[in-house]
């Protein structure tokens, strides 16, 4: 998009928003609902409960906080009797007076107070994006019906970079997107990218990766520069700033050099060039996002040289404009019997300390590669002198896609609150990531999006709290997965009391009940090849061993499970206190055939067989899914007949795929555990070969 389009699309949507606010109101009974507002409904918003509310302060920024309140029909404007009161000090004379200068520096450049003071309540910050945050903090306490008349709030977020990632191809297809198309790339005059800043600032997201890791160096042409400059024109009112995914070989492709060896002069000056030329045309360019020699693509190994040439080499470029490379370690190669969770931190914990002061560490949540369930990865807690930031997966490449409703607040507070006992016990995976542990102040998290062309966004209604759930957790990693979800759920699905407590108590077992249909017990990587939906355990036929599940689970006529202890990879010793996981007795039984491969005969604790247990686990994520089917049902009248009627549709899907889950795993496992199916277990619908002939379609 040119920079005329994208001023001439904010004109639009300004002129459609006041046509919203002006007239809507008078169209009588709300129609049905497709979605597209997220959780950003305000009908439902009691505005008698504020009065009028004053921006002072003249910016984009406080355009989009003015724009933002009419949109929820509160009255804005400037006088100093309002009810509410929104600047800073230099711009209001209240917020001057009360002499909070100290402490909103405190606070930092994105933090904001909000106080009750007699009948006023002042929003206030050092900056306007701050007072932008403060705002949707305060429109998110008014759509969530909390008491406004006693407030002290104080807040910062606890890490820097908070950024979703976005894997868009050229030609506007998204890898691994199941919400339809990119929402910018193929695309020309996208009136979206301004609902999707301003969805993004009201949960504290300040950067978007605008490109697949997976790069093309097209996109570092300046055809390709320019539209991305256009973007960030729209982003920046919201505080978002603009990275972009360079492909390694790009001063091949487009600098006609005969290398791309980070050392070779000729190429630390093309990369300099390059970049210079990027921060002229977007003077606030976040920075790079790298895969490097990582499943086909080129890097700095390529040239005999290490991960640490490669990132310096590029964030020498990027530090004299302030700009960060975020380096990816999901690097595995595959050598006969190698341990693929062990590979990314052989390949790059031996550079801890040797990245440049601007390069973060890009670590997925767990070794292998966004499975249901994994345990953290090894690399958090083993890095002191590197900033490591979390990459978190919102799209559901192994969950399902855009079909099965899985809330994975859970799956990401089982990470955060993992203990790597790094500095002993409390070594959190959240205090290794927002810098407590290390005294580290570059911090930040990766969300790959789950955004896409679709009206609702995300594919799915219930998804969207997915996206909602990332943001609020990269503000704050202690946020619990219930408040998050109740949030969620009343600012885009219902106040109804017993509503939410109904829906918040399913977001909070889907987890679980998904990884028991899927793969419990610590079984991973079970999915069909190449699209990963559904389970194909049989599967062998990819070039590479650790493409297949049977590499993975390694069932036999003993048992079943990968051995990562000593009597098999000891890729278990690359964390701290081994033993909790290795040690039989201590391993947490959700990571048992994770580490250990025990026989089909061992005892669990709850005293059954592994082969009954395991089956139990699968039926109970089928018995999950049917009765959330019902509920469900139970809350038509309470949701808008649309979604509702949508997110019904979605869960029979679901229901049909657990079944085909618990069915393929358990008949093809029962071939070398020789036993039947324990009681209360459903006999299968097809037959092994059934489930084998062909993939389960989504
Ligand atoms: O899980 C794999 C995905 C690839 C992805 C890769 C990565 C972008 O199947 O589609 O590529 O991870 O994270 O680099």
């Amino acid at each position: 998009m040119s920079r005329k389009k994208a001023q001439k699309a904010q004109k639009i949507y300004l002129y459609a928003l006041n046509f919203f606010v002006l007239f809507v109101p008078f169209c009588g009974h709300v129609k049905a609902d497709d979605g597209s507002r997220l959780w950003l409904r305000y009908d439902q918003l009691p505005s008698r409960r504020v009065g009028s509310i004053a921006v002072q302060g003249q910016s984009a920024t406080f355009d989009v906080i003015r724009r933002e309140l009419l949109g929820a029909g509160i009255v804005v404007g400037n006088s100093d009797d309002a009810s509410v009161v929104i600047g800073l000090p230099q711009t209001s004379t209240l917020i001057h007076k009360l002499g909070w200068e100290a402490e909103l520096k405190n606070l930092g450049p994105e933090g904001f107070r909000i106080r009750t003071i007699r009948n006023v309540i002042v929003i206030a910050s050092t900056t306007d994006i701050g007072t932008l945050y403060g705002t949707f903090h305060f429109l998110r306490l008014l759509q969530t019906e909390q008491p406004i008349d006693r407030l002290q709030i104080d807040q910062t977020p606890r890490l820097k970079l908070r950024l979703l990632n976005h894997w868009d191809n050229l030609d506007g297809s998204i890898e691994r997107g199941y919400a339809g198309k990119s929402l910018w790339m193929g695309v020309d005059d996208n009136r979206r990218l301004l609902d999707y800043a301003r969805a993004n600032a009201s949960i504290g997201i300040n950067g978007s990766v605008v490109n697949n890791v997976n790069a093309n160096s097209e996109f570092l042409t300046a055809k390709y520069l320019k539209k991305f400059a256009a973007i960030a024109d729209v982003f920046r009112p919201f505080g978002i700033r603009v990275y972009l995914s360079p492909r390694f070989s790009a001063p091949i492709e487009l600098g006609k050099l005969p290398t791309a060896d980070p050392l070779d002069p000729a190429v630390i000056e093309w990369w300099k060039q390059k970049v210079d030329e990027i921060y002229k045309l977007i003077p606030d360019f976040g920075g790079f996002l790298v895969k490097a020699n990582s499943e086909g693509q080129p890097g700095p190994r390529t040239y005999n040289r290490t991960h640490a040439d490669g990132a310096n080499m590029l964030a020498a470029a990027l530090a004299p404009h302030q700009g960060i490379v975020m380096w990816r370690a999901f690097v595995y190669d595959m050598k006969p019997g190698y341990d693929r969770a062990g590979a990314a931190y052989e390949n790059l914990q031996p550079f801890d300390g040797k990245f440049a002061p601007n390069v973060l560490l890009q670590v997925k949540n767990g070794p292998i590669d966004f499975q249901p369930r994994e345990p953290f990865h090894p690399l958090f807690g083993a890095m002191p002198r590197t900033p490591v930031m979390p990459e978190l997966q919102i799209t559901q490449e192994y969950l399902g896609f855009d079909n099965h409703f899985v809330f994975l607040a859970s799956m990401w507070r089982e990470f955060l609150d993992s203990d790597t006992y790094a500095h002993g016990r409390g070594s959190t995976v959240a205090k290794v990531v927002d810098g407590e542990l290390y005294r580290q102040r570059l911090t930040g998290i990766a969300g790959v999006a789950n955004t896409g062309s679709d009206t609702n966004w995300t594919g799915y209604d219930l998804l969207q709290a997915n996206w909602y759930a990332f943001g609020r957790l990269a503000w704050d990693p202690q946020l619990s997965s219930e408040q998050i979800a109740t949030e969620w759920t009343k600012m885009t699905l219902t106040h109804d009391a017993r509503a939410v407590t109904t829906i918040v108590r399913l977001m909070l077992e889907s987890y679980e009940a998904v990884v028991n249909y899927m793969t419990p017990l610590g079984l991973h990587h079970l999915f069909w090849g190449g699209h990963h939906y559904g389970p194909a355990p049989w599967w062998d036929m990819e070039k590479r061993d650790d493409w297949n599940p049977v590499y993975y689970h390694k069932a036999d006529a003993f048992g079943i499970g990968f051995d990562r202890t000593k009597t098999g990879s000891d890729t278990v010793s690359q964390y701290h206190l081994p033993q909790r996981f290795s040690d039989l007795q201590q391993c947490p039984e959700k990571f048992l055939l994770w580490f250990h491969h025990v026989p089909w005969n061992y005892k669990m604790k709850s005293g059954r067989t592994l082969w009954d247990e395991m089956a139990l686990h699968y039926q109970s994520g089928v018995d999950w899914v049917r009765s959330t089917r019902a509920t469900w049902a139970t809350l038509s009248g309470v949701i808008d007949p649309e979604r509702h009627a949508a997110i019904s549709k979605k869960l029979a899907i679901q229901e049909r795929d657990a079944v085909w889950w618990r069915d393929a795993c358990l008949l093809y496992f029962q071939t070398f555990a020789k036993q039947p199916l324990p009681r209360g277990v459903e006999p299968p619908a097809k037959t092994l070969s059934e489930y084998k002939e062909r993939a389960l379609e989504w």
